[in-house]
């Protein structure tokens, strides 16, 4: 079956909510992945780093594997024998007292949101149903009604109204917005992403991250991390916020905590606030089930084990140091931290960030833009620098032949 037949196949029978490149993929291993005519390419997207890991990580797969043939769903009705061990393994392995396990990222947000609002109603004092939550402008956090009640994107919340209300939006990056957003009465929590992916890595000042922490603790609100997409090693630390030692009072990680096997998504908290929510307040049908909790525990050791926040950091750099010395005007900025980077393209000739990820495609790297102009670069961790230097020998060479 050549790609055209499952462009088809998709443009008739599926809801046209994406907008993909054109190439269909039907194999993965590590960095790479292969089309339906065979053809390879290294995967800069990572499935918007879901995969850190890399394609079918063999440790992770047998365990999907061996779970899978044994029992894969209880729901929350009955225990089972591999939640808590996975429950001991990952608060020890991020240092809380509790998580509470969900799916998608999305639900983690949302989960976060209910935690923080019913802390603020059971131990801050808030009035039940006043509290304001400060989210900032830029964000994403999911595509939930409530998540993109949040989001300052029209692509996002456009025609999906009514919103859900209790939402304080501030600039990105702006400490001084935050100080005047926390005089409001009835702040409850601040939720961030330490570093904003969708937004186009928007990399915040240094400080940034630690400086708001001691705000929101200043007037005791919740430091809320979203660490889904720089989470779990992706920018050089376990979290993004270790690069300020700065430890979120509630953290949200999603994407590879499954190493891109299934949807598995965690809050983590201290007792303080996770025992704000009694039995029957929240949960989902597949939250914390065998197969997921099997399959966290090998995601998280395979990081550990391949000291792939290690790899990250040295091989970010690496790749940051490379993009800046292409020659080419099409490119107006690099920036990233770790192995989460992108780069703004200057359209020239016509040509923009799309034509330039045709062409990469075209040269066997696949990589997409967000935003019209930014192209963002996130290979799976596992890379080696002899794969960071191919990759970046292909961009060098797909931004010449545009030019
Ligand atoms: C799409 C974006 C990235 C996230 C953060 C929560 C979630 C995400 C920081 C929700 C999800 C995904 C969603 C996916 C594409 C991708 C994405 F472009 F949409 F914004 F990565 F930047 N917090 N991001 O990045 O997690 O419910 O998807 O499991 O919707 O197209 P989810």
């Amino acid at each position: 079956m050549t790609s055209e037949h499952f462009f088809e196949l998709e443009e008739k029978y599926g809801a046209h909510n994406y907008h993909p490149l054109p190439v269909v993929l039907a194999k993965g291993n590590g960095v790479f992945l292969w089309d339906v005519e065979g053809k390879r390419y290294y995967d800069f997207l990572s499935a918007y780093s879901a995969v850190n890991q890399g394609h079918c990580h063999p440790k992770i797969i047998n365990a999907l594997k061996e779970q899978a043939e044994t029992l894969t769903l209880t729901s929350r009705a009955f225990f089972n024998n591999r939640l808590g061990e996975y429950e001991k393994y990952i608060t020890e392995y991020f240092g809380y007292d509790k998580v509470l396990p969900m799916n998608s990222g999305a639900e983690a947000d949302e989960t976060a949101l209910k935690l923080c609002r019913k802390w603020a109603y059971l131990k801050k004092g808030i009035k039940e149903n006043e509290a304001k939550i400060i989210v900032c402008e830029g964000n994403f956090h999911g595509r939930t009604i409530t998540v993109i009640s949040m989001s300052t994107d029209p692509d996002s919340y456009g025609g999906f109204g009514p919103f859900t209300p209790g939402f304080i939006k501030i600039p990105y990056n702006d400490l001084t917005a935050l100080q005047k957003a926390l005089e409001e009465p009835n702040v409850a929590g601040f939720l961030v992403e330490p570093i904003q992916g969708e937004a186009g890595v928007f990399v915040p000042d240094e400080g940034y991250i630690s400086k708001a922490y001691n705000l929101c603790k200043a007037k005791n609100v919740l430091f809320i991390a979203d660490e889904v997409q720089t989470g779990i090693a992706r920018t050089g630390k376990l979290l993004c916020c270790d690069h300020e030692n700065v430890r979120p009072d509630i953290v949200i990680l999603g994407k590879a905590l499954s190493g891109g096997t299934m949807p598995i998504s965690a809050v983590l908290a201290d007792d303080e606030i996770m025992l704000c929510i009694k039995p029957g307040e929240h949960g989902s049908t597949f939250g914390g089930n065998p197969l997921a909790a099997k399959v966290a525990i090998a995601s998280l050791e395979v990081v550990k084990e391949e000291k792939l926040a290690e790899n990250a950091e040295r091989l970010g750099e690496l790749f940051r140091s490379e993009l800046m010395k292409i020659d080419s005007d099409m490119i107006e900025l690099v920036r990233g931290k770790g192995l989460l980077n992108a780069i703004v393209i200057k359209p020239k000739n016509g040509k923009e960030a799309w034509d330039v990820c045709l062409k990469m495609r075209d040269n066997g790297l696949l990589a997409k833009p967000t935003h019209q102009h930014i192209i963002r670069f996130a290979p799976p961790l596992v890379i080696t620098e002899e794969q960071i230097h191919e990759a970046i020998d292909i961009i060098k060479k797909s931004l010449a032949e545009i030019a």
